[in-house]
C-alpha cells in the first residue's frame, strides 16, 4: 500500500465530512454520535409503484429487478392470465423498506382508467414505472399525465423486448436488423409520450428474461443520477447484480460510508474491556461486513438465483471466489483472525495518518486513532476483495452467453 492508494482509499469528500463530525472536539462524542446517526440503508424508505397495462409484466419485473425468480420465496404472482387485482407490496429481500407497489393492471374489467387512478394513491410513491408491452396506447399517456400533474417522475418501460425481436427474427428472416427494430420501439413510445405533452420522457427498452440486455444499464444510470441522494444510494444497492458497473456503483457507496463505520467501530478503543486483545466493535465490522457480502450476490441465495438466470452450476460460479471471508461464515473471530493474518498494523498506522493530516483529531487519541485506521483499512481492503470476487462470479456467469 502507499500514499496514492490511500488518496484513492480515502476520497476527499469523506475526509471533509469526517472533518463535520469532529466539530465539536472530541473524539469519543464523534464516534459515538456517528454510531447513533449510522442508520443502515436498509432503513431508508423507497416506495416505487410498478403500473401499466394487464400482462404487461409489470410483477415480473418487480421479481427480477429484485433479484428474484417467478418461483423464489417472496416473489410477485405472474401469469397468462390475469393475476394482480388489489395493489400488493414487495420488500427488497435485504433492504426491507424498499418497497415495489405491484398496481392491478389498467384498462381491464376491474378498472377502467378513471376509477384505477382514484384507486392507487398516487402520492405516496417515490417515482413510477410504466410497464408497456406493446405499442404505445391511450392509457399509458392518460397514466403519465397523471402521475407529470402529481409532480413524480416516471420512468416507462417498454417489455419483452425480447418477444418483439423474435417474432421479427421469424417475420423478416433477410431484412432482420436488431438495431433498427429497437429505434422503431423506442421512438414509437417517446412520440407517443411527446403527442401527449411529456417533455423528456425517459423510455427504457427491457426484456425480463434477459435483463442484462437492452436498457437496463440505461436505466440503472438515469435513476442513479435522478433520485435524491440517499434514495440513490439505496436503490443502487438494490439492483441486482448483472453488471460490471452496477457492482463498481455499489462498491463506491460503501466506499463512501467506511469512514462512519471505522469511527463508530473505534469508540470501544476508548472504553477498553478487559481481556479484549482487539480494540475494535468487532459486531459492528462482523455486521458491515456481512452487508457488503450480501450487496454484491456472494451470499448463497444470491449465488443460487445468478446460476439459475445464467444457468450454470452454483458450485461453479462459488469456485471462482477467493476471499477467505467470502467463503466462509463470517463470525467475530473469522474477522479478529482476520485482521491478525492481514497484519494491519503497518496499513492502520499509514490511513490513521493520512486521515489525522484532514482532521487532527483523529491521532489525538492513540488508542481511538489506531482502533479507526485499523477499522478503515479491513473494511477497505475487504470491501476490494469482495468486489473482485463479485466481478470474477459474474464473469464466470456471464461465459458463453451471447
Ligand atoms: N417473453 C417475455 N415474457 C414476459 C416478460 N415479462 C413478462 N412476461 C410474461 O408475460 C406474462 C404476464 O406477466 P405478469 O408479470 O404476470 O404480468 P402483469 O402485468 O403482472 O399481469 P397482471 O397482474 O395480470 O396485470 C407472463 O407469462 C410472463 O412470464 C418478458 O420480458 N419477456
Ligand atoms: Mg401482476
Amino acid at each position: 500500500m502507499d500514499y496514492k492508494e490511500l488518496d484513492y482509499a480515502f476520497p476527499v469528500n469523506q475526509l471533509q465530512e469526517m472533518k463535520m463530525a469532529f466539530e465539536n472536539g472530541d473524539f469519543l462524542q464523534a464516534a459515538q454520535n456517528i454510531k447513533k446517526s449510522l442508520v443502515g440503508l436498509e432503513h431508508i424508505p423507497l416506495n416505487i409503484a410498478v403500473t401499466g397495462e394487464s400482462g404487461s409484466g409489470k410483477s415480473t419485473f418487480i421479481n427480477v429487478i429484485r433479484g428474484l425468480g417467478d418461483e423464489d420465496e417472496g416473489s410477485a404472482k405472474t401469469g397468462v392470465v390475469e393475476t394482480t387485482v388489489v395493489a400488493t407490496r414487495y420488500s427488497h429481500p435485504r433492504l426491507r423498506n424498499v418497497i415495489y407497489w405491484d398496481l392491478p393492471g389498467i384498462g381491464t374489467a376491474h378498472f377502467t382508467p378513471n376509477e384505477y387512478l382514484k384507486l392507487v394513491k398516487f402520492d405516496e410513491f417515490d417515482f413510477f414505472f410504466i410497464i408497456a408491452s406493446h405499442r404505445f396506447r391511450d392509457c399509458h399517456i392518460q397514466l403519465a399525465q397523471a402521475i407529470n400533474s402529481m409532480g413524480k417522475k416516471f420512468y416507462f418501460v417498454r417489455s419483452k423486448i425480447d418477444a418483439d425481436l423474435n417474432a421479427c427474427r421469424r417475420l423478416r428472416k433477410s431484412s432482420y436488423n436488431e438495431d433498427q427494430i429497437l429505434m422503431e420501439i423506442r421512438s414509437n413510445c417517446i412520440k407517443g409520450l411527446h403527442d401527449g405533452g411529456i417533455m423528456c420522457p425517459r423510455v427504457f427498452l427491457l426484456s425480463c428474461l434477459e435483463l442484462e440486455k437492452y436498457d437496463f444499464y440505461l436505466m440503472q444510470k438515469t435513476l442513479e443520477n435522478e433520485l435524491p441522494s440517499h434514495k440513490r444510494h439505496v436503490f443502487l444497492l438494490t439492483l441486482p447484480n448483472i453488471y460490471f458497473q452496477a457492482l463498481e456503483s455499489k462498491r463506491d457507496v460503501f466506499r463512501n460510508q467506511i469512514w462512519k463505520h471505522a469511527l463508530a467501530s473505534a469508540a470501544k478503543a476508548l472504553l477498553p474491556i478487559p481481556g479484549l486483545s482487539v480494540d475494535n466493535d468487532i459486531d459492528l465490522l462482523v455486521n458491515t461486513i456481512g452487508e457488503y457480502k450480501e450487496a454484491f450476490g456472494l451470499d448463497q441465495r444470491s449465488l443460487n438465483c445468478l446460476a439459475t438466470t445464467f444457468d450454470k452450476d452454483v458450485h461453479d460460479l462459488r469456485s471462482v471466489i477467493r476471499s477467505q471471508l467470502v467463503l466462509k461464515e463470517i463470525t467475530y473471530h473469522e474477522v479478529v483472525n482476520f485482521m491478525h493474518r492481514r497484519e494491519l498494523t503497518k496499513a492502520a498506522l499509514m490511513v490513521t495518518d493520512y486521515a489525522a493530516g484532514a482532521v487532527p483529531l483523529v491521532g489525538s487519541v492513540a488508542a481511538g486513532g489506531v482502533a479507526f485506521g485499523t477499522a478503515y483499512w479491513l473494511l477497505y481492503s475487504l470491501l476490494k476483495d469482495i468486489a473482485d470476487d463479485a466481478k470474477r462470479v459474474l464473469s464466470r456467469a456471464l461465459e458463453n452467453t451471447v
